[in-house]
């Protein structure tokens, strides 16, 4: 009888610790470790995405001093097809012209340096050619304008919502500007040189 008694203690005693160890493991210690873990993989993960970025950045420097000095690019487009500043936030439209929200002018380049879908005018004491010219809205337009005299010319839309799309440039220099196309619609564009507009540098940009 003593030896029955003392059997089930020790088997109550078991389960008891036995329990003890499944409570703390559900409980306890093991959510603490995940969590550590969490924490762990968390830090490694911002580090890691730190690094990235400086790498990024210094692959775009190098690219930058690789290129020459006339070939500064225009304002960057995501993948999704947006315009941004280089802190990746969207473009204002309706700003004044190179201010850091607006979309930024390249340096003079070479207009076979344009990307290929780039519309290239040309600004002339005969006005703009072509001097028309059809975009689809919302999608990211490179807009280029070459002097094709001895003259500077400003390009501009009259809209102020697209204030912030301007293109200066000097004699024999190509300049472009990409922005996103704004909803459908016409948009008069004119050139700023005094005296310019009035001789016939004006033109329309359809958006469909
Ligand atoms: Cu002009």
């Amino acid at each position: 009888m003593e030896v029955a008694v003392k059997l089930i203690i020790t088997i109550l005693f078991i389960t008891l610790i036995a329990l003890t160890m499944v409570f703390f493991g559900i409980f306890g210690i093991a959510p603490l470790t995940r969590l550590v873990n969490k924490v762990d993989k968390e830090d490694i993960n911002t580090i890691v995405v730190t690094e990235e970025e400086t790498e990024t950045d210094v692959i775009i420097e190098e690219e930058l001093q690789g290129l020459q000095e006339d070939a500064r690019v225009t304002s960057p487009v995501t993948e999704e097809g947006e315009v941004v500043t280089q802190e990746g936030v969207p473009v204002k439209l309706d700003v004044e012209p190179g201010t850091p929200d607006a979309p930024q002018q390249s340096n003079p380049i070479s207009e076979e340096a344009l990307p290929e879908d780039t519309i290239k005018l040309q600004a002339s004491a005969a006005g703009f050619s072509p001097n028309t010219f059809t975009v689809r809205s919302g999608t990211a337009v490179t807009l280029s304008l070459t002097t094709a005299d001895d003259r500077s010319h400003v390009f501009k839309f009259n809209d102020p919502t697209l204030s912030a799309v301007a293109i200066g440039v000097g004699t024999s220099k190509t300049r472009a500007i990409t922005f996103n196309a704004p909803a459908k619609g016409e948009y008069s564009f004119f050139c700023d040189v005094p005296g310019h507009a009035g001789r016939g540098e004006t033109g329309t940009m359809t958006v469909k």
